[in-house]
């Protein structure tokens, strides 16, 4: 499998995120990524490629709001301009716009705006994060193109994450929505119907939020219940999609400890909702963080469940981008990763 890979990463690095109280070291760290390129190349699962130049901004403007971008861009240099002895640290935000009060207002404190786009306090942005996740939206969009060019599958190999990001707002380690660039390259390459399946442990709010009311992209989601797990507030299973987009949404919340048996029943589920949507392309948000040893989540994946979960998508019989999201268990996040490909490409 064609593998794109974002080579500029580990210019982001975030340093700490809050939980409980205190500031502890992020689980979002470079060696992730470095661990899934090395099980790639160790496997030799195929050509690894750096994105193609041409990246443009008319393609992140269809997913992503201008002044949310324009914000991304510049938030560094405006955090230094607080104070330059801001450069050792991380930006975090602290005050957030309650129910009733003005969203629409574009406030000059840059600390104001940070809560206007922040939704958590667990996603730490510095100095390279903009580079970082902006040539990792071009991974997504290489790697869809590549698929649209025939392609039977590709992967966006890249971090930060992207799928808890929406139009207008970041947050669960995510700046920019890679599988939403993926979707929207695959149906502006032709696709009249694009489904996006993920399979991360976490709900994929952002992804649901860009499409909730779109019927040209079917979102189907496997996630921890909203009521236990992050990102709370969104993943329920009566969320169906609005407007036009009614049906065109489907959650499957699990249990925490849902074992795999489970977890590939609801699999088959999506999978059975897709095709029902007779979509002609597949974005795979591929998340590991369901693994058994993962810090942050909850469910009791083993690695060799992977290569079936591999097998269980080739089946589907669509062309087929996979865009890298969670997995925390640092040592076995490349074999798991791997082995969904593998398990994919022997399918
Ligand atoms: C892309 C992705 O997987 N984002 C997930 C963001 C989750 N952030 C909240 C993590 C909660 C941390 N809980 C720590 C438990 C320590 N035992
Ligand atoms: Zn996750």
């Amino acid at each position: 499998m064609l593998t794109i890979y974002n080579e500029q990463h580990a210019l982001h690095q975030g340093r700490m995120e809050m939980f409980r109280g205190q500031l502890v070291p992020s689980f979002e760290v470079p060696a992730r990524v470095d661990h899934v390129l090395e099980e790639l190349n160790a496997r030799k699962l195929g050509p690894v490629s750096k994105p193609d130049d041409g990246f443009g901004d008319t393609l992140l403007r269809a997913i992503h709001a201008p002044h949310y971008l324009d914000f991304l861009a510049g938030a560094w240099d405006e955090w230094i301009a607080l104070d330059p002895a801001n450069a050792a640290l991380d930006v975090l935000p602290s005050y957030w716009p309650a129910p009733g009060m003005r969203r629409d207002v574009l406030p000059t404190s840059f600390p104001a705006r940070v809560g206007l786009f922040a939704f958590d306090a667990g996603t730490p942005l510095m100095a390279g994060s903009w580079q970082a996740a902006r040539h990792g939206a071009a991974c997504a969009w290489t790697a869809a193109s590549r698929v649209a060019g025939g392609e039977r599958a590709a992967f966006a190999l890249t971090r930060p994450p992207g799928h808890h990001a929406g139009a207008d707002f970041y947050g669960g380690y995510c700046f920019l929505n890679n599988a939403a660039v993926a979707a929207q390259t695959l149906r502006n390459a032709g696709a009249a119907k694009v489904a996006v399946l993920d399979v991360d442990y976490h709900h994929g709010n952002g992804t649901q939020a860009i499409f909730y009311e779109r019927a040209d992209v079917h979102v189907a989601s496997l996630h921890g219940d909203p009521r236990t797990d992050y990102p709370y507030y969104l993943g329920h299973a009566d969320e169906r999609g609005a407007g036009e987009g009614l049906g065109f949404n489907q959650n499957l919340p699990l249990a925490r400890g849902t074992d795999f048996a489970t977890w590939r029943a609801a699999l088959a589920q999506a999978l059975q909702g897709i095709a029902a949507t007779g979509a002609e392309a597949l974005v795979v948000s591929l998340g590991v963080d369901t693994f058994e040893g993962d810090p942050v989540a909850g469910f009791s994946l083993k690695s060799d469940d992977y290569l079936r979960m591999g097998e269980d998508l080739a089946r589907a019989g669509l062309p087929t981008v996979f865009v890298f999201e969670g997995g925390y268990a640092v040592a076995e996040v490349g074999v798991n990763a791997v082995n969904v490909l593998q398990g994919f490409q022997q399918g």
